[in-house]
């Protein structure tokens, strides 16, 4: 018999990956395919209890030998689920840039890789496509509508387009999400992330090199819907594994999403400089403030 496993990243899959998964996988069922999603790692902070509540149904390892894969949120094979075996897969869906030209010569059609704001709206869209709207589940409604909100900032991000709005709002419809759903899982989120904030940065920091400093900039984050809510105490705790790691340049990128602005921490002169006259960044008392708020491919971008 036929199997299809739906999956995304071995490690550390946000909320958009885990709806993607799992209402696909639906979408395959409703349409006679045996789909199977498959998630083999640990769900990161996005997938809050109030998510995990709606009853989540995916398989944490591979069924044997699959006879094609469709990958979700993700593109770059290097952090696939390890159980793909590359020469299977047969559709991609995705919103981060660097690998479309791959996936549409190997693909063509099956490979939707565009800048949007969620993975989700492709998913959803396919739902309508196949005609299957209306037999969409509570749950894969509620957990891709979740996502676009989650993957865009509540609507802030640059990237997100009037496809992702008209997705979530016809998602609602279906989804019997309560009214004030929003703030008991943005709740959820900060609470989980400032009671170990060392441990959300040091799972959300990226390195690079920039032209001015002689090592790389290794730039964490850490994600609040609530940046009010981040005391000193957090911040210390936030900025010890920037501070210890191999590169004396680090720079903390604190998104707070219901303020529509970010905040920048670093202690370092030569990257406090830097970004004074790459992007006219001021800093007081270490802290800088970023109206409306970026993501961190935006800082690098400046800084190239
Ligand atoms: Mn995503």
């Amino acid at each position: 018999m036929e199997t299809i496993v739906v999956t995304s990243g071995e490690r550390w899959v946000d909320i958009d990956a885990v709806a993607c998964a799992i209402a696909y996988t639906e979408l395959l069922n409703l349409l006679g395919r045996n789909a199977t999603a498959v998630l083999p790692g640990l769900l990161n902070n996005s997938v809050t209890p109030f998510v995990r509540a709606l009853g989540l149904s995916y398989e944490t390892t591979c069924p044997p030998n699959p006879q094609s894969f469709v990958l979700v949120d993700i593109s770059n094979s290097e952090f696939f689920a390890e159980c793909v075996d590359l020469a299977r897969v047969t559709e991609i869906f995705d919103h981060h840039s660097g690998f479309e030209a791959y996936w549409r010569e190997r693909l063509g059609e099956k490979a939707q890789i565009e800048m949007i704001g969620a993975c989700a709206t492709f998913i959803w869209e396919a739902y309508l496509r196949r005609g299957m709207a209306n037999r969409i589940s509570p749950c894969s409604a509620a957990l891709l509508a979740i996502a676009i909100v989650s993957n865009t900032l509540n609507f802030n991000l640059p990237l997100t387009s009037e496809r992702d709005l008209t997705a979530y709002q016809q998602l609602l419809a279906h989804a019997q999400l309560p009214s004030d759903w929003l703030k008991n899982y943005s709740g959820e989120q900060d609470a989980a992330s400032l009671a170990d904030p060392a441990a959300v940065v040091l799972n959300d920091t990226k390195e690079e090199r920039v032209p001015g400093l002689d090592r790389p900039l290794v730039i964490g984050q850490l994600e609040l819907w609530d940046g009010k809510s981040f005391s000193k105490h957090h911040r210390n705790l936030a900025i010890a594994p920037l501070r210890n790691n191999s590169s004396p340049y680090w720079l903390l990128h604190t998104p707070s999403i219901s303020e529509k602005r970010s905040y920048l921490i670093t202690e370092h002169p030569q990257v406090q400089a830097l970004l004074k006259q790459r992007m006219g960044t001021i800093f007081h008392d270490n802290t800088a403030v970023l109206e409306p708020l970026v993501l961190r491919k935006m800082i690098l971008k400046s800084l190239q």
